[in-house]
């Protein structure tokens, strides 16, 4: 399986979050993908290609246009308000506030286009974004000529992004913004499984009204877990995209029993649906070590989730997603692949 990484994340380093009250460093760094390219290189899974550049346009069909103009200025008006760190929002518009009106403070922009302080902007974020961007479209690229598969090393991850907001690490939805190349090469249905530990809020919110685009998240429970606000079982799908939403949320302490059931269950619905391609939103903290979720997958689970994707013979991008335990997160991501190539 050809691999598609860009050295570009890495200026999207030194950031912080907000987790239980205390400012940390953000969960989400370099050497996740770092450690994951590294494996790569290691088990030889196939040549790794540099992306090529591609313009916004396709994002454009998944995102506001006003959202993406923002993307890139923000580190720029940070540091012009005498500002160093990490650019953060604190200020969010809820219900019973203005939210017809775009505001023009940098502040409360950060917070119109965000539902959470984990999307921190350092100077190299805007330029990772991008290349996370480009590194999705170049390997959706290779699987459109004719691979059987291929990888793309996002980072930073997208499916928490929706169609104007980013959150929970994600900027830009890779997965989503692949979706829609293929639809726009020719495909005329695409599925998305998503199998990160979160649920994919801002893919599920991007597609939920369409019926060329099946999304099915496997995901802690909304109850239990961010992004808490949705995932739940019974969000279907509206309109056009009425029943082409299919959520598996999962308790808390859900093992490889439950959480491959619930795979089973989503791959005959998949293949139900017949599509011309799948993307797989390919998370990893899933893994009983994750330092920030609650599911307890063993390394040994990750070749068989390869496995059951390579069963449904269609032709299959993965997109890199979340997963924190760095070391392990490449052992586990690879293992999918290798699963994946049999
Ligand atoms: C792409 C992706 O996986 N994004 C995940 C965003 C999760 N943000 C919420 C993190 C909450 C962490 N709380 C756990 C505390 C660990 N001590
Ligand atoms: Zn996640």
């Amino acid at each position: 399986m050809k691999s598609v990484y860009s050295p570009r994340h890495m200026g999207h380093s030194g950031n912080v979050e907000l987790v239980a009250g205390a400012i940390v460093p953000a969960f989400e760094m370099p050497s996740r993908a770092e450690f994951i390219h590294e494996r790569l290189k290691e088990t030889g899974l196939g040549p790794i290609l540099a992306p090529e550049e591609h313009d916004l346009s396709t994002a454009a069909r998944v995102h506001k246009q006003n959202y993406l103009d923002f993307l890139p200025t923000v580190w720029d008006r940070w540091t012009a308000l005498g500002r160093d760190g990490t650019a953060l929002p604190y200020t969010w518009p809820t219900r019973g506030l203005r939210q017809d009106v775009i505001p023009e403070h940098l502040d409360a922009q950060l917070g119109y286009y965000s539902f959470d302080a984990g999307i921190g902007f350092v100077k190299g974020t805007w330029d990772a974004i991008k290349s996370s961007h480009d590194v999705a479209l170049t390997a959706a690229g290779l699987v459109n000529a004719g691979e059987r598969s291929a990888f793309a090393l996002c980072r930073p991850p997208g499916h928490h992004a929706g169609s104007d907001f980013m959150a929970g690490y994600c900027f830009i939805n890779n997965a989503a913004v692949a979706a829609q190349w293929f639809l726009d090469k020719g495909a005329k249905r695409v599925s998305i499984l998503d199998v990160d530990y979160h649920h994919g809020n801002g893919t599920q919110e991007i597609f939920y009204r369409r019926g060329d685009v099946q999304v099915i998240n496997l995901h802690g429970d909304p109850n239990d877990e961010y992004p808490y606000f949705l995932g739940f079982a019974d969000e279907r799908g509206e309109g056009a995209g009425e029943g082409f939403n299919i959520n598996y949320p999962m308790r808390h302490g859900t093992g490889w029993d439950r959480w491959s059931e619930a795979l089973e269950d989503g791959c005959r619905k998949l293949a139900d649906y017949a599509p011309d391609v799948v993307v797989v939103s390919l998370g990893v903290d899933t893994f009983e070590k994750d330092p920030i979720s609650k599911f307890r997958l063993k390394t040994e689970h990750y070749p068989l989730i390869g496995a059951r994707i390579a069963k449904l013979g269609l032709p299959t991008l993965f997109v890199m997603e979340g997963g924190y335990a760095v070391a392990e997160i490449a052992v586990n991501a690879v293992g999918v692949l290798q699963g994946f190539e049999g």
